[in-house]
């Protein structure tokens, strides 16, 4: 089969925001825009379960309004096939933009117009910039009151950085709210109704254009009295992108024409020279169909962006695949869910071409994988393909082996495309069935959410037998279990949210342990020297081997190092996890009958143990990036007690008539900051947050913490 679409004809783009920006709301009008629904369904009507989005399909989702995972779906405007994921805005699930990020080409981010930059669009702005993701600004909700786009811009300027480069300015704003100037094309592109059928008028521009469109309020005919400025700021930025038409325009003043502009834009937002900003209102019907067409014009193809990176065993770069169907095929995968239709493997297709029935190597893990059914997905639709090419995103059933960031690929050119990196669940909490007999299903259940989830870890408390479940945050944690109640059939509880602390020591040691018994004939013998040296935060572990002359014969130095992987999981101080330190076998010794790889992890297990003691252990706790949002008023209020939760205060913004405060606060001090917030500001203040770093624990709330684990343990033990 040929290629049906072709690549430069491919978007691949994601829709990414603060929560509540208006993603899905834009995404819903899309796919009416473009004819693949002939409905579009509000969020907000959707709580009673009888309707809901096509993107946010969970009962989850349409209960709380809020995406959770991200969807797909595939439209076709202007020619052109627009791959979209609908992403959440919502801390809690992070992952689900970081790895649509990975694997899309371009973006669109919404913002909401009254807010402006908000602390989520500000993360994931910096996820798209890892990921080198070219993005278009769409100030959305233009409509409601307190709409500001100006502040917007400057926002998208002070708060992110970056360079933003209006191609509309609206035309009124809150209920007056009329359409836009293009400044491309020069033109006014104005609607009378906010029917989602409304054609809207193409206006000149003209003089008296505020007066002509009954714009009164001060600051919105401000902006209609600057058209020249943002057209001239538009031109002169446009021209850098273009030599020629710089030349053209400086020795004989020839104004670039609409064509030129747009190839500027397009170039320019590519090369991330700067950001495209467009406005709009996707609630009121208005600007839907322009986000578009600057996506179709702006936003690149997989052709027009880097080869994918290839990369060795330690994630290193090593060479790159370049994006055609005549490259050896080569995929990433990178999302899992479990549905209806059993385990399903969403793949981005970078290189060369896979058939239905091929087998293909998972070059990260070293398997082989037979691909059996293959779908087109669309939201919670799936439709049969026989094939997929080199920029395509599809997804395939069944797949034995293949976890998200794995690589798929031609096993006779195998290669490993670059990773993805994942963040840190920082909350932990006991989980249970709710029914003892149905305990092993819910085992298996929660199994398939933690595959299917990167951003959720299982961990069993050694001592107590615990079921503990690690993830973002509260909600993240509760929607996990609830929706193993709605996909698997399975009700589980789950404890206190707790803190997912961490454990360190500050002081390089090195230990000797011997291990030695002799019970009846055969005796047990080991001796390691382990030198144990801090490394910095977020170094993980390392382990090194440097004997030499086989004091540790060859075959049981990987048993020093899983007695120390195993053994590290259970801190010295309060049973956490033991991070960001090296270890480095330097010497030891065996006996020719009684060692063996049980006696070598034993050993090291014990040097671990004693050795740790000895090295300043200390507590780490994770700290959050809080931002709350509050009127004047309560200020005072608000920032005392951030400091009085151990937090302190980075920065104060405007925020529309309100102050953001950013501050950064243990998240052990974080529990309950919603009640009381709400009680201190007569409900009017809000807040989100997000993990920042981990931090050593000040001596006194450590000593607290160590006795309160120890105290619970004892309890469930006894
Ligand atoms: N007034 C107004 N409201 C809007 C507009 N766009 C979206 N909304 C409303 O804002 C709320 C959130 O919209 P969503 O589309 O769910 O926002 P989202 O960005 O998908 O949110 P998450 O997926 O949860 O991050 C809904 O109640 C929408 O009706 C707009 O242009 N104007
Ligand atoms: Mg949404």
């Amino acid at each position: 089969m040929a290629r049906t679409t072709p690549l430069a004809d491919i978007r691949n783009i994601g829709i990414i925001a603060h929560v509540d920006a208006g993603k899905t709301t834009t995404t819903e009008r899309i796919l009416y825009y473009t004819g693949r629904k002939h409905t579009i369904i509000d969020i907000h009507d959707t709580k009673d379960l009888k309707t809901s989005t096509t993107t946010d399909y969970l009962e989850q989702e349409q209960k709380r309004g809020i995406t959770i995972q991200s969807a797909a779906v595939s439209a076709f405007w202007r020619e052109k096939k627009i791959n979209l994921i609908d992403t959440p805005g919502h801390v809690d699930f992070t992952i689900e933009v970081n790895r649509s990020l990975r694997v899309l080409d371009g973006a669109v981010v919404v913002f909401d117009g009254v807010a402006g930059v908000e602390p989520q669009s500000e993360t994931n702005w910096r996820l798209a910039d890892n990921y080198d993701v070219p993005r278009l600004c769409y100030v959305n909700k233009m409509d409601r009151s307190g709409a500001n786009f100006l502040r917007c811009v400057d926002m998208i300027k002070k708060r992110l950085g970056a360079r933003p480069l209006p191609a509309q300015l609206p035309i009124g704003s809150e209920d007056n709210f009329k359409g836009m100037i293009d400044l491309v094309e020069m033109k006014a592109l104005v609607w009378d109704s906010d029917d989602k059928d409304a054609e809207w008028k193409v206006l000149d521009i003209t003089p008296d254009i505020a007066d002509k469109l009954h714009i009164t309020t001060p600051s919105d005919r401000a902006i209609l009295a600057d058209i020249a400025k943002y057209r001239t700021e538009l031109v002169d930025t446009c021209l850098e992108q273009d030599d020629a038409a710089m030349e053209e325009f400086l020795t004989h003043g020839t104004v670039p024409s609409g064509d030129t502009l747009r190839a500027c834009l397009r170039k320019g937002t590519i090369n991330s020279s700067f950001t495209v900003v467009l406005c709009g209102s996707s609630y009121k019907n208005k600007g839907v169909q322009q986000v578009l067409d600057a996506v179709v014009d702006y936003l690149p193809a997989p052709t027009d962006v880097a080869s994918i990176k290839t990369v060795d065993a330690d994630g290193e770069p090593i060479g790159e695949r370049k994006t055609s169907d005549d490259e050896p095929f080569s995929a990433l995968a990178f999302k899992v869910i479990n549905d209806a239709y059993g385990a399903l493997t969403f793949v981005r297709v970078y290189s060369g071409v896979l058939t239905k029935g091929a087998s293909v190597q998972n070059s990260t893990r070293g398997k082989r994988e037979k691909i059996g059914r293959m779908v087109e997905m669309f939201a919670k639709e799936a439709n049969p393909v026989d094939e997929a090419r080199a920029g395509d995103i599809i997804a395939l059933v069944s797949l034995a082996d293949t976890e998200t960031g794995d690589t798929l690929c031609d096993s006779a050119n195998p290669v490993v495309l670059e990773r993805m990196r994942f963040p840190e669940p920082v909350i932990s909490v006991s989980v249970k069935a709710k029914n003892k007999p149905e305990q092993e299903k819910f085992n298996a259940a929660l199994g398939k959410m933690v595959r299917a989830d990167p951003s959720l870890h299982l961990e069993t408390d050694r001592e107590t037998g615990q079921t503990i479940l690690r993830g973002m945050g509260e909600l993240h944690l509760e929607v996990t279990l609830d929706r193993m109640r709605t996909e698997f059939g399975v009700e589980g509880t789950m404890g206190e949210p707790q803190v997912a602390y961490r454990e360190t020591f500050t002081k390089k040691i090195t230990e000797q342990y011997i291990h030695k018994k002799q019970t009846g004939g055969s005796g047990q013998f080991a001796e390691v020297w382990i030198v144990f040296e801090p490394l910095e935060r977020s170094a993980g572990f390392e382990f090194v081997d440097e004997t030499v002359g086989g004091s540790v014969p060859r075959e049981f130095v990987p048993s020093v190092e899983k007695g120390l992987k195993v053994q590290k999981e259970d801190g010295v101080l309060a049973h956490y996890p033991t991070v960001d330190f090296r270890a480095t076998l330097i010497d030891g010794s065996f006996h020719d009958v009684d060692s063996n790889a049980m006696t070598f992890e034993i050993a090291a297990k014990a040097a671990f143990r004693e050795g740790i003691r000895k090295a300043a252990p200390i507590l780490l706790e994770p700290v959050m990036k809080v931002e709350t949002v509050t009127p004047g008023d309560y200020l005072g209020d608000v920032i005392g007690d951030i400091n009085r939760r151990r937090g302190s205060i980075q920065d104060q913004l405007e925020r529309g008539t309100n102050i953001a405060v950013v501050a950064v606060v243990p998240l052990s001090e974080m529990f309950g900051y919603i009640g009381q917030l709400r009680g201190m500001t007569s409900g009017r203040a809000s807040y989100t947050m997000e993990f920042s770093h981990y931090e050593p624990v000040p001596r006194n709330v450590a000593d607290e913490v160590i006795a309160e684990v120890a105290k619970a343990k004892a309890a469930l033990t006894a």
